[in-house]
């Protein structure tokens, strides 16, 4: 009786992915509220400390390693999660916060790009999990 609740578990892409996006969305310089920066770098704690178990979720391939495919995709849920009216933008309302700029799917998947390459501080085409675990670069 002396622990009140269980640590949260990581359930999937979905819920997981709203958070990673969160941090992808702040690193890009989306003008978020003060607050959503707050929930993101708790989302962003939360993923260092589960970094193993995340690679594992964006590698698909299986190689031990997250590919620029891989993290757009796994990315893209959110993405789709978000886009409640399904017409491939997010409008202010959509966003965390209810406020920012419209994003395209393109330009979400550019900027996921753009995050990648800064994250991928070996230049080797690949995060890793330190680099998985590095704050947004
Ligand atoms: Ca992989
Ligand atoms: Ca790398």
């Amino acid at each position: 009786m002396d622990r009140a609740a269980a640590p949260p578990r990581i359930e999937g892409p979905a819920s997981d992915g709203a958070g990673l996006f969160a941090s992808a969305a702040r690193a890009v310089r989306l003008a978020l509220p003060l607050v959503l920066a707050a929930s993101a770098s708790a989302a962003f704690g939360q993923a260092v400390h589960g970094t193993a178990d995340y690679l594992s979720r964006m590698d698909a391939d299986r190689d031990g390693r997250v590919s620029l495919v891989e993290y757009q995709d796994w990315m893209g849920y959110a993405f789709a999660r978000m886009d409640r009216n399904g017409d491939g933008q997010l409008e202010p309302a959509e966003l965390p916060g209810g406020r920012g700029k419209p994003v395209n799917l393109a330009e979400h998947r550019a900027r996921l790009a753009a995050t990648f390459r800064r994250q991928d501080t070996d230049r080797d085409g690949y995060l890793g999990a330190a680099e998985l675990a590095a704050p947004p670069q």
